[in-house]
């Protein structure tokens, strides 16, 4: 074999050798074995002193060719091996920003009341309602006078609050934005009709059902021609709302100083559908809320002609209609921020 089929060989192999190589420190083996000063082809290279003076530049060239090809591809192999390992290392540290976070802090949830209260703003508004807060500091003159509870009155003992001043309390109803809103309202544009929620306030003994703090929804509609069929139907898309749609309700004659009928509601006890349970107390009723057609000196003392206008009023304890939704036994529960009881109506919210 000549020295030039020799060198050929030897190109095939190393090429080969490169091709298969799998890893950095195989192809520097490859590298020092085909180009170091050891190697076959520096070897060759030597060699050509013994040949004939004319072949020496051909095969002087062909040998530096076959340096270059094996030198180039090593390279590539080399470049191959490079890109190999920064793919690998990027998939390694690839982060998927889709993941859920690992949850480190506890994050919080809508109070229970507040989210019984969001719940019946939301079906008035979509009654056409306006949402008026009120202020829960009140002048006496709102939350009993124009209420038509005067000075002295007897109805002033079931409603005793917490006074700042003489004509200043903690109003002890959501009442008094009756008259603030009929003050208000251009009746020349239209019907008023709004729901107060808010924060009110009793000097009660506190027990299971009664809170010196509690909460109200009034709910208002002044127009021409209200009746007691307006008020008893706008009810029972409530009390259905909130209890589920196979509840019926009742009215029974009851006493407001500010209402003229005026009636507390019940509604069929949900737990045992009306058949008589604990919870109604065997009778089968459960009572949710107060409500009346405004009284003529009530629309009088805000300014409204009751001649001419008539309205309906009532006013829901959503304290009491958690209680009753979600079997809850002390309503001082919602004031004790207790994060397990507090926790139990997470993911309740609409
Ligand atoms: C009133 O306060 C009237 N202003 C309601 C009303 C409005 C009647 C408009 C007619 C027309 P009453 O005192 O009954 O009424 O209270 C209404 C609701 O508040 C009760 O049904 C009850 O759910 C809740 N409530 C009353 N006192 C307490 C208390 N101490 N703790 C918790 N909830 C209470």
């Amino acid at each position: 074999m000549s020295l030039k089929d020799d060198l050929e060989k030897l190109k095939e192999e190393g090429l080969k050798n490169i091709a298969e190589s799998d890893e950095p420190s195989e192809l520097n083996d490859i590298r020092v074995r085909l180009l170091g000063k050891k190697s076959p082809i520096t070897d060759a290279l030597r060699q050509m002193k013994d040949l004939p003076a004319e072949e020496r530049p051909k095969v002087g060239s062909f040998a530096n060719q076959i340096k270059e090809e094996i030198a180039n591809a090593i390279a590539e192999q080399q470049a191959e091996f490079e890109k190999m390992m920064i793919e690998a290392k990027l998939k390694s540290e690839t982060i998927d920003v889709t993941l859920p976070s690992h949850k480190t802090k506890k994050t919080g949830t809508m109070h229970v009341l507040h989210q019984i209260i969001a719940d019946i703003e939301e079906l008035f508004i979509g009654l056409g309602y306006q949402v008026i807060n009120g202020s829960e500091v009140e002048e006496d003159k709102y939350n009993f006078e124009k209420m038509n509870i005067p000075k002295d009155h007897p109805a002033r003992d079931m409603q005793d609050t917490f006074y700042i001043d003489d004509e200043l309390l903690l109003r002890t109803h959501t009442s008094p934005q009756q008259a603030r809103t009929m003050e208000e309202h251009d009746f020349s544009k239209g019907p008023l009709k709004m729901i107060s929620p808010g924060k009110v306030y009793r000097r009660d003994t506190d027990d299971a059902t009664h809170s010196h703090q509690f909460h109200q929804i009034e709910g208002l509609v002044v127009d021409k021609n209200i009746t007691m069929s307006d008020l008893k139907g706008t009810l029972e898309i409530l009390v259905r709302h909130v209890f589920g749609a196979e509840r019926k309700i009742r009215f029974r004659p009851s006493y407001f100083p500010f209402t003229e009928p005026s009636v507390e509601v019940d509604i069929t006890c949900f737990a045992c559908g009306g058949t008589g349970c604990k919870i109604c107390k065997g009778t089968g009723w459960i009572e949710v809320l107060g409500a009346g057609l405004v009284h003529p000196n009530v629309l009088k003392n805000s300014g409204v002609n009751p001649e001419v206008y008539s309205g309906f009023a009532f006013g829901i304890g959503p304290d009491r209609l958690a209680m009753l939704k979600y079997g809850v036994e002390d309503i001082r529960n919602f004031y004790l921020n207790d994060v397990r009881f507090i926790e139990q109506f997470k993911g309740e919210e609409a």
